[in-house]
């Protein structure tokens, strides 16, 4: 009988004998009920049965998107999901293959030697594939590794992950705390999966969906395990010594093509700014981090938090750079805490205009006005921040005027550093049933849902005119005369730095398009 067999039936029986993996493992077995020398050990409470439970969380080798360059990113939700699972006594590793410089085969080898009962990954939709491939070599290490896969893709696309992928047992849906911590006891004690909450598995042959659970309390989860990454690897191209951290989730807004409020629920919910700015000084004290990326959906939603968080950072006296993804309408809201946030370390905000006219953004239900990006810029500038503005290009009704016209119109708005997104309709949203049931969607390789490469056509372009548009919209932009002046002369470190970055890749765009032009013009 394998272990597989044994999860999947509840409760079978807990012979010692049909899991020697498990015997093998304990060296210095504890006298005291209930308790062991390794953690990895869970008490059976019936029969007092040991089992080793260990998970091995993977970021798999991913190819990194191309316009941010050289970064590593520390895939904080892996280490979210291993903090809840040690402080439930459970034996846990994240293997992350681009900070470790690991190839895949590496991972192969570290992953055979970790033997874990069960192996987790993470999936938005453009890494799907990888993560499935992580399930395939724990399949093939050992077909009984129990293997699980959650995030944004799995959550929406449930049915389908399953079966497509034989190699993936379970998908965890939704935030993923309960979840794993849930499934690892009912794993641990042979109870029934049906009763875990947020999972999905295939059961004689029908697949099994279980509820969601509530939203977590993000003040009850410990912080996410950075203790169990390589934190001197993570860096960004800018912000060099960089971590991510969140100080909320969701958001209150439900644009066509986001997911999040599907995938956090309706509504937002903040963190603690004590336990937020406990988490930034173990950052930067214990890992020398500099930079922090707050990648909460929308950070700025309420004034009197952010306020918090800087009162946080500066009584820690930290010396920190920071910048978030918020909205042009809540920047001028909370216009007053701009000096305080400047002062704690505020250095860029992401902000998505995401198109030109009102018509437009109203039709991508953003709730948001063209007078209103004009004015967060303004008072962005006033207060010496870098404003980061994000662009969509391709929407249905695009062609190449109203492509080009939105670039022009970042240059009329005069954004510091803009970066131009390929409307992606993803899974979760309604642009994804919208394209869905209007049969627009032209690729289902999943891989190429990154917003750097067209899906679906519009109204007057094909999609290879769109990716030639895209390419020619960044080089557009940061090849104008005017617009390279003022970013490389800019008084603004910062802006000076993401300039010259930014002119490398749009002379990598535009050597790519002539080297194309040459090789068809050679035949
Ligand atoms: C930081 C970030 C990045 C970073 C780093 C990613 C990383 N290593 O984690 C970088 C810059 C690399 C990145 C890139 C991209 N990103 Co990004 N990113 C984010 C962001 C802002 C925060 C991620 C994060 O740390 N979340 C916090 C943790 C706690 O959440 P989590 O990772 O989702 O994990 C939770 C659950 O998903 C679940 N879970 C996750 N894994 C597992 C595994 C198991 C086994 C289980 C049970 C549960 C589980 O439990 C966790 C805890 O609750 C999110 C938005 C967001 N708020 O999440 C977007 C987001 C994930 N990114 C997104 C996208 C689209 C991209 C890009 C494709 C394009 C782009 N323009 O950004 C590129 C990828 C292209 C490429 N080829 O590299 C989308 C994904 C949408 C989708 N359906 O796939 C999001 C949701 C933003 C959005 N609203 O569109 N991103
Ligand atoms: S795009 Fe931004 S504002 Fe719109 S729903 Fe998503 S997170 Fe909220």
């Amino acid at each position: 009988m394998s272990r597989n067999q044994g999860y999947l039936h509840p409760r079978a029986n807990c012979d010692f004998a049909v899991r020697p993996i498990l015997r093998r493992l304990c060296r210095r077995p504890s006298r005291r009920r209930g308790e062991c020398c390794d953690a990895r050990w869970m008490m059976c409470k019936e029969c007092g049965t040991l089992w080793a439970m260990k998970v091995l969380l993977v970021e798999p080798p991913k190819k990194p998107w191309e316009m941010m360059g050289d970064f590593i990113a520390p895939p904080i939700g892996l280490a979210q999901l291993a903090a809840v699972l040690q402080a439930n006594r459970v034996d846990v590793e994240i293997v992350d293959c681009n900070a470790s410089r690991l190839s895949w085969e590496d991972l192969e080898r570290v992953m055979a030697a970790s033997q874990p009962t069960l192996v987790g990954a993470s999936a938005m939709t453009t890494f799907l594939p990888t993560a499935a491939r992580v399930m395939q070599m724990a399949k093939g290490i050992d077909e009984s590794i129990i293997t699980v896969v959650g995030g944004p893709h799995v959550t929406f696309m449930t049915e389908e992950t399953l079966k497509d992928h034989s190699e993936i047992d379970i998908v965890g849906r939704g935030e993923g705390e309960r979840v794993i911590e849930e499934l690892v006891k009912a794993l641990g004690a042979g109870t029934d999966l049906a009763q875990v909450p947020g999972i999905a598995f295939r059961r004689d042959g029908e697949i099994v969906e279980t509820p969601l659970p509530d939203p977590v309390d993000l003040d009850q989860l410990p912080l996410p395990a950075y203790h169990l990454l390589p934190m001197q690897a993570y860096y960004f191209i800018v912000f060099e010594k960089f971590c991510t951290v969140l100080t909320s989730r969701g958001c209150p807004f439900d644009c066509v093509f986001c997911a999040e409020r599907g995938f956090w629920g309706p509504g937002w919910r903040p963190r603690d700014s004590e336990l937020v700015g406990e988490e930034l000084e173990l950052l930067h004290r214990k890992y020398g981090r500099e930079s922090i990326w707050f990648g909460d959906d929308c950070f700025n939603v309420d004034g009197e938090h952010m306020g918090q968080i800087c009162e946080e950072i500066l009584r820690r006296d930290l010396k920190l750079n920071w910048y978030y993804q918020g909205r042009a309408d809540l920047l001028i809201k909370h216009q007053e805490y701009l000096p305080l946030m400047r002062r704690a370390g505020n250095l860029m905000v992401q902000i998505g205009i995401e198109a030109d006219s009102d018509d437009e953004l109203r039709g991508l239900r953003k709730n948001l006005t063209g007078d209103q990006v004009k004015e967060a810029l303004k008072l962005l500038r006033e207060h010496d921040i870098v404003c980061q503005g994000m662009m969509i290009l391709g929407t249905r009704q695009d062609d190449a005027n109203s492509i080009l016209r939105k670039v022009d119109y970042m240059k009329w708005l005069d954004v510091d550093f803009p970066v131009f997104t390929i409307y992606t309709p993803f899974p979760g949203t309604d642009a994804y049933r919208e394209a869905r049931e209007k049969g627009w969607l032209e690729t289902d390789d999943y891989a190429l849902y990154d917003m750097a490469y067209p899906i679906i056509s519009t109204e007057h372009l094909t999609r290879k005119q769109v990716i030639g548009l895209y390419n020619r919209s960044f080089a557009s932009f940061y090849t104008d005369p005017l617009m390279m002046l003022r970013g490389l002369l800019s008084p603004m470190h910062w802006k000076r730095e993401i300039w010259r970055y930014m002119l490398g890749f749009a002379a990598k765009l535009y050597l790519r398009r002539y080297w194309r032009l040459i090789r068809h013009l050679l035949g």
